[in-house]
């Protein structure tokens, strides 16, 4: 049997050799490969640690100051900062850094925002909607009637005018923004109007672009949102979990109840400590030039591609994402992703706009630059990437990928060794 000593010391590949091996292989799958998920990123080894804390076993209910259990004054402190610092990094009066993922922020949010049965109009899945916002297969879906909006055919944008149209014969009860593939700005204030207009709710989901507002490359949705939801995860690049924004205390209480106990029980304290590291990250002036240098690299990925002739939707991106459109090229979205992927480059299979229902017919594919840009790749290497990115694409619609592969998978090799990570 296992003493206590050995019980509070012993390392993990001492003790379960199993989970340890998969572990390790992770660490050297991320290490060798070009994260290209565009909502995934690398957190800095601060905010690892304070996910790997003690403070894990710590289980609390409630509110700094107001706890269903004792021994929570060190929680109340980080939960605390992490309020202070979202606060002042976003600037508005209301933070709940509690919720568990984004899609649960956005169900604290509709249980207060919408009753069962009340019509949402969201972005459609398609066009770079999510799930949580109405979709038939979550919840949502099941608890509300869902009227999708669209972008336009030809541009792939918004168009804010058919929103309005739509608006006012749905008349929603709650209008959403923001999605998980829409790779452009979004106009909050025409949205807010176009929600006020017919007596709706606003909510915004920022949880890709969370990073690039709190750097403010992107038009903050705060003043002109009923409430805003996000994830730390993506460009904010944090710990997995959600927050919820509000730009004063209107709904302040209700929130607060909405979260606890309304959609969750106890808190998840060691991602609490790192939502409150990444957030002090987000503060300082060095996350400004990362976000600023997502933005520039995700533009010089859409051109290089362009260029290579590849479609981008939209002719472009404002954000870390660059959605392709493969149709013109003989392959679909798990074509390229699978012979990105044997050049050791990761993304993800995408629907674009009007596509098929179904993810093996997907039209797509979806990279996002944050995770790359902070592992250090500048214009240079997002060239070199793009070019890559389009010859795989090319040679696996020629049928030769395999050589492509090996070629590719060199150079990608390389540039990992000169941006290592973890070291
Ligand atoms: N919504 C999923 C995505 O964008 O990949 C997970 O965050």
């Amino acid at each position: 049997m296992t003493s206590s000593a050995e019980f509070f010391s012993a390392p993990i590949g001492a003790t379960d050799p199993v989970v340890a091996e998969a572990l390790d292989a992770e660490t050297v799958r991320q290490a060798g490969q070009i994260e290209l998920i565009a909502s995934e990123n690398l957190v800095s080894r601060a905010v690892l640690d304070a996910m790997g804390h003690i403070i894990a076993n710590k289980t609390l209910e409630g509110y700094p100051g107001n706890r269903f259990h004792g021994g929570g004054e060190n929680v109340d402190t980080i939960e605390q900062l992490a309020i202070d610092r979202a606060t002042e990094l976003f600037g508005c009066a209301y933070a709940n850094v509690q919720p568990h993922s984004g899609t649960q922020a956005n169900l604290a949010a509709f249980l207060r925002l919408v009753e069962p049965g009340d019509r949402l109009l969201s972005l459609d899945l398609a066009a770079g909607g999510h799930l949580s916002h109405g979709a038939r297969a979550n919840l949502s879906g099941r608890w509300f009637e869902t009227h999708n909006y669209t972008v336009d055919r030809d541009t792939g944008l918004i168009d804010y005018d058919a929103v309005e149209r739509q608006a006012k014969e749905v008349r929603p009860h709650l209008l959403i923004a923001g999605g998980s593939a829409y790779p452009r700005e979004i106009d909050f204030k025409r949205m807010a109007d176009i929600a006020r207009e017919v007596d709706a709710r606003f909510l915004t989901d920022m949880a890709h672009i969370a990073g690039l507002v709190a750097g403010g490359v992107h038009p903050s949705p705060i003043p002109h949102a009923d409430i805003v939801t996000c994830t730390t995860t993506k460009t904010l690049r944090g710990p997995r979990g959600g927050v919820i924004l509000a730009r004063d205390e209107t709904w302040a209480r209700k929130l607060q109840s909405a979260v606890f106990p309304g959609a969750q029980g106890s808190l998840h304290t060691q991602i609490l400590a790192g939502k409150a590291v990444c957030l002090g990250e987000a503060l300082k002036p060095e996350f400004k030039a990362y976000a600023r240098r997502i933005r520039n690299n995700a533009r010089v990925l859409a051109r290089v591609l362009i260029e290579h002739g590849i479609k981008v939707i939209s002719g472009g991106t404002d954000t870390h994402i660059v959605l392709l459109d493969l149709r013109t090229t003989g392959i679909n979205g798990q074509q390229a992703q699978d012979a990105l992927a044997r050049a050791g480059i990761t993304s993800n299979k995408n629907p674009i706009p009007f596509d098929s229902p179904k993810p093996a017919e997907w039209a797509g594919l979806r990279l996002g630059v944050s995770a790359a840009t902070t592992r250090g790749f500048m214009e240079p290497e997002f060239e070199a990437l793009g070019a890559m990115i389009a010859e795989l694409i090319a040679a696996e619609a020629r049928g030769n990928s395999a050589s492509a592969a090996a070629e590719a998978g060199a150079r990608v090799k390389d540039l990992c060794e000169r941006f290592a990570i973890y070291r």
